[in-house]
Formats: structure tokens, C-alpha cells, sequence
């Protein structure tokens, strides 16, 4: 336990020990921000799920409660799984969650907060007529899961939400009218469906506002909004989104761009990121996201260190007015909070092929933040570049051209025998227009033999005059990575044997065969956050 014991993260959320998933009914409530998990209370793998529960001031700092709900009845007896919170215009608050059964059938069912004037929602009653829902026919029994938020119909007198489903293999969304969230319609056809994606999991639906900077309650619609839908695919176990319009009278949901619908196009995060959820913050008027994030080493050592998956730092997450096609996420202000001694780096040159070592304080816990750019008179003469370049079939930072890659390499040891660089690579087609990647390359990340590395990353929008920027959030055994303001996220998980705690190291580079690169960074070092038991004791 102790050997691999650096690994633990120390501001990411993560429970005390065992296995956690999905993030579950996010909300704020009373002064706090609530989150509720999967959890396995039993094992460092996943197995029979409770619905742990924490609660936060500031979404940096937690406390632990006792769990909201356990595997007890015979409708979630072999899992309470994952589900979401909607607040009724009287102040009560309903949980919709899936069971599984002790047939392993999947069901809706129904919790609600025993006592609305506990702001820490302590207690939570399942209701008495659950189930509320089984798979309807034509839904196979083991594909009918993950209830999201509901929101109101047209006329304001009912409230919908959808459930995702297959049938073979095209992934659908369905949707349920109730007025009282006992009893329920399901609504002719599917809020929207893609072919070839397969089982949708964890779908989200929300409106996002295409002119305000502010995060949208989960009923707005009307003109100046579009809809993010997003399905968690089960098949290959990342969440993918697009942006629609949502028709609420024919309650079809249509994306803006055919190309990039829902399981085709656009994802979330690049790296290891899935089943996330947003909530809207009544608090602070915005949406923020949470996402889990698991493991990449084996199950073994999952085991041998008692403890399996973090959640990712919360972002909000709005609609990019610049680019018109895409969401941008970003860290939730609070996270701020945490630096401290910040160290900065102006103007550095990078010619083709350098490599340049930045001095920081707590090489483990850092907040990055870095812009490049590139010599311009190179990069025009340049008629064409790598043009079919992708992030994950590169070979990585070690692959030059001609226009990247650059960028920085983190969790690095001295030596750069281990090191995860985030980087920049511009291709030019022949038509002379550049398209920008952001990767990040873990092949060399650690030495460990039991490993899973791979090259994350994809395009990312670059709009002239935009420097190419980057963030990028480091705590010992992840790195959230974020491009251009958010357009484009990875998040990966690294377990070097040798870039631990202070002995990692922080690097610059350009790697560039055809341009110099002049960068500046920002680097602060990050506090740890507080996570513990709530002090019942001392009240
Ligand atoms: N995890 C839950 C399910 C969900 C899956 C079970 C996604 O409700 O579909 O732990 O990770």
C-alpha cells in the first residue's frame, strides 16, 4: 500500500478507500454543493454499488457523510446505480436512480431528502410504490439505465426526462412525461437516436446559452439556445456531445451538425474521462460538469493500493460564442484557491529541437498555464505539413515535423527517462490552411510494466490571432489538460516510478523540425485540499 501510496491525489475528490465511479445527482442545496458517487464499499473494483456522499462549501474541499443509499431492497439489491436530482418549484428535491434488481433487470426508481431543513440531506427515503419504471417492451432488460435531470414540457405542467437505451445497435434516448414522478408516460419515439453507437449511458441533456456567459436551469428553452445532448458510450467508454436544437413540442432533438452528432463527433475529454454529469449551480449561475475518472494501471495494483478512481476538478462548461461549434470547460474558479508561489517564465525562445527545464516548487501540484507562438514568417513559407496528422496514431512527441510539436512535459524525471508531454503539433494541407492537434503523449510516462499508455488528443480550434494556449492541472497521478480557453480537454492518468513527488520536473520544448516557438508560462504550486469525515462529533 505505501509503495504506491504518492499516487493518491491531493485535490482531486476522492473517497478514503475502495472502488468509486460515476458521479451521481450533483446539486447545491442550502449553502453546500452535494455529490453523490458510485461506490464499492466492499472492494478497489467495481461490484455492488452504494451511493456514496460528500459535501463541499466550494467544490475543492469535502466532506465525507454516510452514505445516501445502499443496496437494500429487492429493486436495487445488486446495485444502486447511477442517477440525477431535480428540484420542484416548492423546494422538494426528487432523486431518480436505476436499480438493479435481484434479477438483474434494470428499473427506475424513486428517493427523496427525509428532511428538506437538513442542508446536509442526510437522510433519504425510497419511495414506497418503487419501482417506477421497467424496461418497456422492445427494451432489453439490461439496457434501461441512468435517469437524467428532468425538465418542464411546454405547458409547464409536467416534467420530462430521458433515459438511455439501444436497440441493436443504435444508441437512443427515451423519453418519460410525469406530473408527480409516480406515475409516468413514456413519449412516443426517442429524443434523439444515432446508428452504430450502441447502448447510451449516462445521457445528459441541458440548454446552453448562445449569447450570456452564464450557465442555464435545466427548463430554459426559447430563442438564443441550443441543447447539449450527451451519451456516455458503452461500447468504447467515452462521452461524447453535440449541440442541437431542441424541439419541445415534437420532443426530437436535432444536432446542428449531422457530422457531428452525438458517438461521431465531438467528445468531452480526449484522455481517460467518462459517465459525467452537469448540474445547474443556482449559487453562482452556471453548469458545472463533474466527470470520474479512472484508473489506467492494472487491477492489481488498484488492489495493492486499496483505492480505484478519482472525479476530475469540476468545470463549467458554456457554449464558445468564438467558434459557434464546440463547448469550452474550465476549472471551476474555486480551484483557484489553492496556489500559492506562483513562478513565471516570459518570452522563451525554443528553436527547433530545445528543450528548456522550468524550476517550480511542488512539482507534483501545479496549476500550468502556458501560451506559444510560433515564428510566423516559417510558419507561412511553409506550403504544406503533415496534413494527415492525428494525435493518437503519431507515435507522439518524439515524431517531429515540420510546424510541432511543442509544448510541456510534465510528471518528468530529471533524466527524461519518464515525462507525459502536452503539446502542440500544426499541420498545413495543401490548400495551405492549418489545422492545430493538442496531444497528450503518455508512451513514456512511466516505467511501470503493467501500464496502459497510449497518445490522447485530437484538433482543436485556433482562431487568427489566437496564441496557441494551454492549461494544464497537475496532481501526482493525473493531469487535466485544457486547449484554447477549453475547446479541447484531456485528462490522463500517470504512474511514473521515478517522477514523483518533488523529484518530478517541468519542461518546456519544441520539437519542431521548421519553427522556432516563443513561450510564456505561468506556474503556481497547488495546496492539497481538505477531505474528511464531517465532524458530527463536534457539533
Ligand atoms: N455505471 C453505473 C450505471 C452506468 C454505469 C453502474 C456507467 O448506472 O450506466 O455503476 O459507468
Amino acid at each position: 500500500k505505501t509503495m504506491l501510496s504518492w499516487q493518491r491525489t491531493s485535490y482531486h475528490f476522492q473517497p478514503e478507500d475502495n472502488w468509486m465511479n460515476d458521479p451521481n445527482g450533483p446539486l447545491y442545496y442550502k449553502g453546500w454543493y452535494h455529490l453523490f458517487y458510485q461506490y464499492n464499499p466492499d472492494s478497489a473494483v467495481w461490484g455492488t454499488i452504494s451511493w456514496g456522499h460528500a459535501v463541499s462549501k466550494d467544490l475543492i474541499h469535502w466532506f465525507y457523510l454516510p452514505f445516501a443509499m445502499v443496496p437494500d431492497q429487492w429493486y436495487d439489491i445488486s446495485g444502486v446505480w447511477t442517477g440525477s436530482a431535480t428540484f420542484l418549484p416548492d423546494g422538494r428535491i426528487v432523486m431518480l436512480y436505476t436499480g438493479d434488481t435481484v434479477d438483474i433487470v434494470q428499473v427506475q426508481c424513486l428517493a427523496y431528502p427525509a428532511n428538506l431543513s437538513d442542508p446536509l440531506l442526510l437522510d433519504w427515503v425510497k419511495y414506497s410504490g418503487n419501482p417506477v419504471l421497467f424496461p418497456p417492451p422492445g427494451i432489453g432488460v439490461k439496457d434501461f439505465r441512468d435517469p437524467t435531470t428532468a425538465w418542464l414540457s411546454p405547458d409547464g405542467d409536467k416534467w420530462r426526462f430521458t433515459i438511455g437505451s439501444k436497440v441493436n445497435k443504435t444508441g437512443i434516448s427515451l423519453v418519460y412525461e410525469t406530473a408527480d414522478f409516480k406515475s409516468y408516460d413514456m413519449l412516443d419515439g426517442y429524443l434523439h437516436e444515432v446508428p452504430g453507437t450502441g447502448m447510451w449511458e449516462c445521457v445528459d441533456f441541458y440548454p446552453v446559452s448562445t449569447k450570456e456567459v452564464n450557465g442555464l436551469d435545466t427548463s430554459v428553452n426559447g430563442p438564443g439556445i441550443k441543447h447539449v445532448l450527451k451519451a456516455s458510450l458503452d461500447d468504447d467508454k467515452n462521452d461524447y456531445y453535440a449541440l442541437g436544437t431542441y424541439d419541445q413540442f415534437e420532443n426530437k432533438w436535432v444536432p446542428d451538425d449531422p457530422e457531428l452528432d452525438v458517438g461521431i463527433g465531438l467528445r468531452y475529454d480526449y484522455g481517460k474521462y467518462y459517465a459525467s454529469k452537469t448540474f445547474y449551480d443556482q449559487n453562482k449561475q452556471r453548469r458545472i460538469l463533474w466527470g470520474w475518472v479512472r484508473e489506467t494501471d492494472s487491477e492489481y495494483d488498484d488492489l495493492l493500493k486499496g483505492w480505484a478512481s478519482v472525479q476530475s476538478i469540476p468545470r463549467t462548461v458554456v457554449f464558445d460564442q468564438k467558434t459557434g461549434s464546440n463547448l469550452l470547460q474550465w476549472p471551476v474558479i474555486e480551484v483557484e484557491e489553492l496556489r500559492s508561489k506562483s513562478v513565471e517564465f516570459d518570452n522563451v525562445k525554443l528553436g527547433p529541437g530545445s528543450i528548456s527545464p522550468l524550476k517550480v516548487g511542488s512539482p507534483s501540484q501545479l496549476d500550468i498555464v502556458a501560451s506559444f507562438e510560433i515564428d510566423k514568417d516559417a510558419f507561412e513559407g511553409t506550403v504544406e505539413a503533415n496534413a494527415s496528422y492525428s494525435c493518437p496514431t503519431s507515435g507522439g512527441a518524439a515524431n517531429r515535423g515540420k510546424l510541432g510539436p511543442f509544448g510541456i512535459i510534465v510528471l518528468a524525471d530529471e533524466t527524461l527517462s519518464e515525462g507525459t508531454p502536452i503539446y502542440f503539433y500544426v499541420a498545413k494541407g495543401a490548400n495551405g490552411k492549418a489545422e492545430t492537434h493538442f496531444c497528450a503523449d503518455e508512451l513514456r510516462s512511466s516505467e511501470a510494466p503493467d501500464v496502459y499508455k497510449v497518445v490522447y488528443g485530437s484538433k482543436v480550434p485556433v482562431i487568427d490571432g489566437e496564441k496557441y494556449s494551454l492549461r494544464s492541472l497537475v496532481d501526482h497521478s493525473i493531469v487535466e489538460s485544457f486547449a484554447q480557453g477549453g475547446r479541447t480537454v484531456i485528462t490522463s492518468r500517470i504512474y511514473p516510478t521515478k517522477a514523483i513527488n518533488g523529484a518530478a520536473r517541468v519542461f518546456l520544448f519544441n520539437n519542431a523540425t521548421g519553427v522556432s516557438v516563443t513561450a510564456s508560462v505561468k506556474i503556481w504550486n497547488m495546496g492539497s485540499a481538505d477531505i474528511r469525515h464531517f465532524p458530527f462529533n463536534q457539533l
